[in-house]
């Protein structure tokens, strides 16, 4: 079956960017079973429900950064025992990019503990982004802050992707990062746009925020001049040494509803369950699968910290008859739903979402 067939809403959906906060609130206060209802016919709209990407990431620099990110075992403000890499050779990186490759991954996401990066590293990273491109995968780095000129250099040598997150509210921000501000971030994200780059933005939960700040996160999201293509949400990995080491885990219903709604909001993008899989049960991963994530790290490390083993996730892809995305399928699938789609705005009632679910059995 289709996606378009096996959607049980009779109307569909398009994108907004005008989202109010009352209204991303009112999504999260939906009884859990209307809003995994919701989001879960709306991914079957845009995507292939049983399809997940793959990433792998490769930290290409470690440790010693300059930025205070209270959740990160990067920041050199912190004693996290972490130990310190210069850039990685470009060989290194090719090398590690084939390995994930052969292991079924269609993107290579490379990250760099930097505020930004300076003059000097350009030609490295770009000539990075040149040689993994050449094996036919996605490329995607995350670098820290991009002026225009850097961001025009990292899209001319091919790289399909920057990652650059959010990470919370801007009224809880300045309560987790001091060493720069968010429109710092909002700044890049326009740098990397207007390359021509895909963006790769989202946010992590479990840093003390308050529902308000994830409804803040998502609405922020969805109202960027487009949807990044790509939207990580991350549970915080709890660090030793930095600030955030003993926070309260966030409850993992909650987890769920916020994936549920960054899928409703943005409904076209790829929502990745991202950092933080290790904490989470098989159950809890297919309820985040079923409320619209489609995307996924694969691979035992994610930059410095540790991700599911890749026995554990091949058995679950097993068990949920889940399948990788190969490189280049998912602009096609997502062009082709969308196309699937017509114009009228989603009436997100669940009365008649339940109506128009039983017209369907
Ligand atoms: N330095 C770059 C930057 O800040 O944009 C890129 C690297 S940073 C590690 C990328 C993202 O990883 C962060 O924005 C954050 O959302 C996520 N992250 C970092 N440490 C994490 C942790 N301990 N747990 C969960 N997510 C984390
Ligand atoms: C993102 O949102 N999550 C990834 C990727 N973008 C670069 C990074 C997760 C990092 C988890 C902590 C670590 O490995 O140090
Ligand atoms: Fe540096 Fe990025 Fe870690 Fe912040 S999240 S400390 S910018 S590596």
């Amino acid at each position: 079956m289709t996606p378009a067939q096996t959607q049980p809403l009779e109307s569909t959906t398009t994108l907004r960017h005008d989202w109010t906060r009352d209204e991303v609130a009112a999504l999260f206060s939906k009884p859990f079973n209307d809003l995994l209802f919701i989001a879960h016919s709306v991914h079957r709209q845009f995507h292939d429900p049983n399809a997940v990407q793959i990433s792998t990431l490769l930290s290409i620099k470690t440790g010693a950064c300059p930025e205070d990110c209270k959740y990160c075992s990067q920041s050199g403000h912190y004693a996290t025992g972490l130990e310190k890499e210069k850039l990685l050779e470009i060989e290194k990186v090719v090398a590690e990019a084939r390995e994930a490759q052969a292991k079924g991954a269609s993107r290579f996401c490379m990250g760099a503990a930097w505020r930004s990066p300076q003059a000097k590293d350009m030609p490295y990273v770009l000539e990075m982004v040149r040689q993994v491109k050449e094996l036919n995968m996605e490329t995607c780095m995350t670098l820290g802050m991009l002026d225009a000129h850097q961001a025009r250099q990292l899209a001319e040598a091919g790289l399909d992707y920057y990652n650059h997150n959010l990470d919370t509210s801007p009224e809880y921000y300045q309560h987790i990062i001091t060493t720069r501000r968010y429109q710092d971030r909002l700044d890049t994200l326009e740098n990397v746009r207007t390359a021509g780059m895909k963006v790769c933005c989202g946010g992590i939960l479990g840093l003390g925020e308050g529902r308000q700040d994830r409804i803040a996160l998502l609405q922020q999201l969805a109202n960027l001049p487009q949807h990044p293509e790509s939207v990580p949400i991350n549970r915080l990995i709890k660090i030793p040494g930095t600030p955030l080491a003993e926070a309260e885990p966030i409850d993992s219903l909650e987890f769920i509803r916020s994936i549920a709604v960054a899928r409703i909001t943005m409904p076209q993008s790829m929502v990745r369950l991202s950092a933080g899989r290790e904490s989470m049960s098989d159950e809890m991963q297919a309820l985040c699968f079923f409320a619209g994530a489609n995307s996924i790290f694969y691979g035992e490390k994610l930059l410095t910290a540790g991700n599911p083993a890749t026995d554990r996730d091949r058995l679950l892809f097993e068990r949920l008859g889940l399948y990788a995305l190969q490189s280049g399928t998912m602009s096609e699938q997502t062009q082709q739903n969308t196309a699937l789609a017509s114009s009228p705005p989603l009436y997100y009632d669940a009365m008649a979402v339940r109506h128009n679910a039983d017209l369907t059995a």
